[in-house]
């Protein structure tokens, strides 16, 4: 079982895509574990996008990220990571086939809908910008929905 950090970024919540892409989650069999509509800081931004500091476009990217309100996730699954990879699409929308969340809705690199954690190691840096462990929900706790007689 992986978890990993997903972001429906400020262009999502500002074109009214966050429930698409949640249902598109939701419907791989991908679990949330922890959700928050929030603005992110400059100080988060820069540690969510340490890897990025140097390139050409990161001061566009902190700008762009902390413009507007965002979603913040954490799912959960077998192989989430990838998963929600493969389901995001590529990085540049011209280059993600139709069918994944990028590849269907979105046009510019820029402004691609969608952030998921590329690594196990990634998402365990990531997740604790957003949520503290307390906000993460234990489902072992639940009442299994589908045993129908006791
Ligand atoms: P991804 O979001 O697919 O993991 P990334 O981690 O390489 O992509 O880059 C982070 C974000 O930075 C990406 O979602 C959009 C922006 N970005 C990446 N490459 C870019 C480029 N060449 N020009 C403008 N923005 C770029
Ligand atoms: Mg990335």
């Amino acid at each position: 079982m992986e978890r990993t950090l997903v972001l429906a970024k400020p262009d999502a919540v500002h074109r009214s895509l966050v429930g698409e892409i949640i249902s598109r989650l939701e419907a791989r069999g991908l679990r949330i574990v922890a959700l928050k509509l929030m603005r992110m800081t400059g100080e988060q931004a820069q540690r969510h996008y340490q890897a990025h500091r140097d390139k050409p476009f990161y001061q566009g990217l902190v700008e762009f990220i902390t413009s507007g309100p965002l979603v913040a996730m954490v799912v959960e699954g077998t192989g989430a990571i990838e998963m929600v990879r493969r389901t995001m699409g590529e990085t540049a929308p011209a280059d993600s086939a139709p069918g994944t969340i990028r590849g269907d809705l979105a046009i510019d690199i820029g402004r691609n809908l969608i952030h998921g954690s590329d690594s196990p190691e990634a998402a365990a840096q990531e997740i604790p910008i957003f949520f503290n462990p307390s906000e993460l929900v234990d489902y072992t706790r639940d009442i299994d929905p589908w045993i129908t007689e006791s």
